[in-house]
């Protein structure tokens, strides 16, 4: 939220008690509530007011000294960047102590070098060490690397990989992203890591991705993955609840549609799709969005587009020719899929685009298309690959993930290269557009920056 270059200063920001006169007219405050708490956010905030400081409660333009508490300078950075502040600005990143020394002085100090939070980023890249370190060759955005399904690190990616995946089942974004982040370094390396040295020159790789990878921390780390795993699943676990029998019988247990079919196919969903199955899943959709409207067309998305062998489940975008086809697209094709027999599970989203209310400044924040999760029967026979003869001989059929998304015709650009990802591709080349170029790039359209105006707006 830094888009706002307006350098007004609110004689009284929003959350003010009362009509403080504003001292210090150079300096805005902006205090950070990750770590440091609403409600302690407040206390300092309204502190400073009656002191005769300017306190923001936005991080808007106007911000000169952003103060922080309790923040991993990694994990504040990445926030801060994420909404829209980068080393580039001129602003004061802080460390508490520069606003409490402020305080009791009555007035602001003078910045000194023990009071900034530095970018650690920047620190790597331009550090002015005795022994200059060598320029690392690769970039720390996902999308100026190239990246081939040769994945040279693969034991310290999973690695990292499941970190990141423990940590975003805690809640912990920062550090899941961090991990993510690595991990997409070391994919993009075109030789194994032979030395922990040969670490120190890449971007990315926080303390603790570098330590982890040093000590080969797999034992530990698997067993804090699978003790941690889901909270739902946690707190059932504390109830004695060891069986999918005994979670289905327990009366108190109320679980959701979605969690029902996760439960009832499980066993599918769990095992990794192949590209057999996913071309034999585009056959059927393509045949059903035949039936539904024969001028669209389908499109594979996702990992299969990027050319994996494997995925969790199979996208598709939908396109249409005409705008406004999208409209009902998709609640014709779960019917069809109904009436087929095939549907085992849909949550519809309906579409919530405005383009008046965009860009989103949020990195994670959904795009606005029709969209639908399905689970969907796939006919084995219908899948042309080798297998093993089904050693139960239960059921023709495995249950398979599909997401399908239908945005209008003039949004198909963006919404293609979003869905194919991948999520940290699509995330570094938002960074990368913002920080790089000035442009707010997301799932629907590219914007200026400074303007709000749309680029390439017939596209
Ligand atoms: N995506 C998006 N907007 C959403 C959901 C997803 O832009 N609302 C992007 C991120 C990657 C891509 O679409 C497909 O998502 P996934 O299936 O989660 O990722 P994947 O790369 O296909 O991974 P997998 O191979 O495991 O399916
Ligand atoms: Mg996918």
């Amino acid at each position: 939220m830094f888009e706002s270059p307006k350098r007004r200063r609110p004689e009284v920001t929003s959350g003010s008690r009362g009509h403080e006169e504003v001292k210090f007219r150079d300096v805005t405050l902006y205090l950070v509530e990750r770590r440091m708490g609403k409600s302690r956010r407040t206390f300092l905030s309204n502190l400073a007011r009656s002191k005769g400081f300017c306190v923001d409660d936005s991080l808007s333009g106007g911000v000169t000294h952003v103060v922080s508490e309790g923040n991993a300078a990694q994990d504040l950075w990445m926030w801060l960047e994420d909404h829209g502040l980068s080393e580039a600005h001129d602003t004061h990143v802080l460390t508490i102590s520069w606003f409490t020394e402020s305080m009791s002085a009555g007035r602001p100090l003078p910045v000194e070098m023990r009071h900034h939070i530095q970018n650690p980023a920047v620190e790597q890249r331009s550090s002015s060490s005795p022994a200059p370190k060598p320029v690392s060759t690769v970039s720390p955005f996902a999308c100026q690397r190239r990246t081939t399904l040769d994945n040279h690190n693969k034991n310290f990616t999973d690695l990292l990989e499941v970190l990141a995946e423990n940590m975003e089942l805690s809640g912990n974004q920062g550090p899941c992203l961090a991990f993510r982040r690595a991990a997409s370094v070391l994919k993009s390396l075109n030789t194994a890591l032979r030395h922990p040295e040969e670490m120190k020159h890449l971007p990315c790789l926080g303390e603790h991705s570098k330590a982890i990878i040093e000590v080969e921390y797999l034992s530990l780390s698997l067993s804090l993955y699978l003790s941690s795993a889901l909270r739902t699943s946690e707190n059932w676990f504390s109830r004695g609840l060891r069986t999918l029998e005994q979670i289905l019988s327990d009366p108190t247990i109320r679980l959701n549609r979605m969690q029902t079919a996760g439960f009832l196919f499980y066993d599918d969903i769990s095992r990794p799709v192949s590209r057999a199955e996913a071309e034999a899943m585009k056959v059927l959709v393509e045949d059903a969005v035949k039936r539904v409207n024969p001028s669209a067309r389908v499109c594979i998305t996702g990992g299969f587009r990027r050319g994996k062998d494997f995925g969790h489940d199979v996208d598709f975008i939908i396109r249409t020719p005409e705008p406004g086809q999208e409209d009902g697209l998709l609640p014709a094709l779960i019917d069809w899929f109904r009436r087929q027999n095939v549907l085992l599970y849909a949550d519809l989203q309906e579409s919530t685009f405005d383009l008046g209310k965009l860009p989103s400044r949020r990195f994670e924040s959904m795009d606005h298309f029709h969209k639908c999760f399905l689970i969907v029967k796939l006919k084995r026979d219908d899948v042309c690959e080798e297998r093993e003869r089904d050693e139960d001989g239960r059921r023709d059929w495995r249950a398979i993930r599909v997401d399908l998304v239908a945005p209008p015709i003039e949004r198909y650009a963006y919404a293609l290269l979003g869905w194919t990802g991948s999520t940290l591709f699509d995330r570094d080349l938002r960074r990368f557009a913002r920080l790089e170029r000035g442009k707010l790039l997301d799932n629907h359209a590219l914007y200026d920056k400074a303007t709000k105006a749309k680029e390439n707006s017939s596209m």
